[in-house]
């Protein structure tokens, strides 16, 4: 075999399947080989003492949508996938929002002209679907399918964005017929907004108030509906940032009846409680996300199920403020936990704090990290095998982790645009030493060696078989 590009030699090797110690050959952006006694490289990356796996998939963050009136999110892509990169992340899926009078291909085609200017990593986009009208059923999902975009985004809750049932049902039926994968925001939009007016009209106003607004059986009651409509529709799904074990054990039960439900957790409630959001002052409102984190017992729930695969995903929902920013957290200054804008900034500690909180505590295995850090969102999206995996053709995205780099997480350290982190003071062992994205050594022993705009737009494949007709009307349910 002539020269490679580039060899990761002498590293313990983990994938979702397992682990092994192997060397990684690769050319022209690709994987071409695994063994030992590969050929030279005109670029070789010694290995020895570190763990090597796929790069990371994040495949829930909020880069560069527009918010509403006298709010902004602080990264753009640029500095989003620079974030990323620096935490072992190798391909983003954000989101591309559905706006009112805009076709979906459009709005995607506009989503795609931002990340391909700035990111310094690939990207693939979800939808967020507000608005599903007849023609963006019938037309605009179909054709947003074929250009690579394949999964899709409702809410069940936020003014604006919230569908009824009715809408969620004729969403999923579409995502039944074309093999789309469709993610669900649960939780129980009155049932928030009642709450939210009892609190207000107590005079309680602070931003803890966040959390008590949205309970956890407000997750639950929303996504046990969820599920019923998915079961009605007969069709896999996926519920995003599931905050509770209640939810889980409900997800458990409709399992065993049969449905194909997926989910997904991050980091933030897994390592953050609503005892967070009491911080002096307004200090809470860093911490304000929905939905919100709970208590030590659900905390170390999730991680159970997280040991036990319950969870197929680790996502960061990176969705960050200023929190100095006017137009960030600070827009709640001096007014009640409702004008705080919900999201946390943790694209960039995802993963390190997985490795270090995860598998070096003993909570989970380096396979079980692969799984739900990159090869599962890879599988659900339909980017798999070329992204989260290290099979031979796959792009090589590939990390080499230090498991003895032991730091306090600072947000100076951090390279997002967010004036903060929610886990400064965080001793975290376990970070990236080499970063190599399509072959390229983008992050070397801390030197970042990625341009704004190198990233591609990667189309997703259709995640499930395409299935005409609905369960229910065929008899049966
Ligand atoms: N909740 C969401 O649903 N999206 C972004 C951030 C958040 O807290
Ligand atoms: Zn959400
Ligand atoms: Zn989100």
């Amino acid at each position: 075999m002539s020269k490679l590009d580039l060899a990761v030699r002498h590293g313990h090797v983990a994938t979702a399947e397992g682990m092994a110690y192997y060397d990684i050959g690769v050319r022209d952006g690709r994987i071409v080989a695994l063994g030992r006694d590969l050929p030279a490289a005109k670029v070789e990356i010694d290995a020895s003492g570190r763990v090597v796996t796929p790069g990371g998939i994040d495949s829930h963050c909020h880069i560069e949508q527009p918010m509403p009136a006298g709010v902004r999110l602080a990264d753009d892509f640029d500095s989003a996938s620079l974030s990323a990169l620096c935490g072992g992340t190798t391909t983003l899926v954000p989101f591309a929002v559905q706006e009112s009078g805009i076709a979906l291909p459009e709005t995607l085609a506009e989503y795609r002209r931002r990340a391909e200017s700035r990111s310094r990593l690939d990207v693939a986009f979800h939808m967020v679907l507000a608005e599903p009208h007849a023609h963006a059923l019938a037309h605009e999902i179909p054709a947003v399918i074929e250009q690579g975009c394949t999964s899709f985004k409702v809410y069940m809750t936020y003014e604006g964005m919230r569908l009824t049932d009715r809408q969620i049902l004729e969403v999923l039926a579409v995502a039944r017929r074309e093999g789309a994968m469709t993610m669900v925001h649960a939780e129980n939009a009155d049932c928030i907004d009642w709450l939210t007016d009892q609190l207000l009209a107590a005079g309680r106003v602070a931003p803890h108030e966040h959390a008590a607004s949205r309970p956890m059986l407000v997750e639950r009651e929303a996504a046990f509906r969820a599920m019923a409509l998915a079961e009605l529709v007969d069709v896999p799904f996926l519920i995003v940032h599931v905050s509770s074990p209640e939810t889980v054990a409900q997800i458990a039960a409709a399992r065993a009846r049969g449905l194909h439900v997926h989910a997904e957790t991050c980091p933030q409630y897994l390592l953050l409680t609503a005892a967070d959001l009491h911080g002096d002052a307004h200090e809470g409102a860093k911490y304000v996300c929905s939905p919100p984190p709970r208590d030590d017992r659900s905390r170390e729930g999730l991680w159970a199920a997280l040991a036990t695969g319950q969870f197929d995903v680790v996502s960061s929902d990176h969705c960050p403020f200023g929190f100095a920013d006017p137009l960030g957290k600070a827009a709640g200054l001096g007014r009640d936990f409702t004008c705080i804008p919900n999201g946390l900034p943790g694209v960039e500690t995802r993963l390190p704090l997985l490795v270090s909180e995860g598998v070096l505590a003993g909570r989970l295995s380096w396979p079980q990290f692969v799984a739900l850090g990159a090869t599962q969102a890879a599988r659900l999206y339909g980017l798999y095998p070329r992204k989260g995996s290290l099979m031979v053709g796959a792009d090589a995205d590939i990390v080499v982790w230090n498991p003895d780099d032991e730091r306090v997480v600072s947000n100076d350290g951090l390279h997002h645009r967010a004036d903060y982190t929610p886990y400064e003071g965080m001793r975290v062992r376990g970070w990236p030493e080499w970063v190599v994205g399509r072959g390229e050594v983008l992050f070397a022993q801390g030197r970042i060696a990625a341009e704004p705009g190198r990233g591609r737009v990667v189309p997703c494949d259709r995640p499930l078989p395409p299935r005409p007709g609905v369960a229910a009307l065929a008899g049966g349910k």
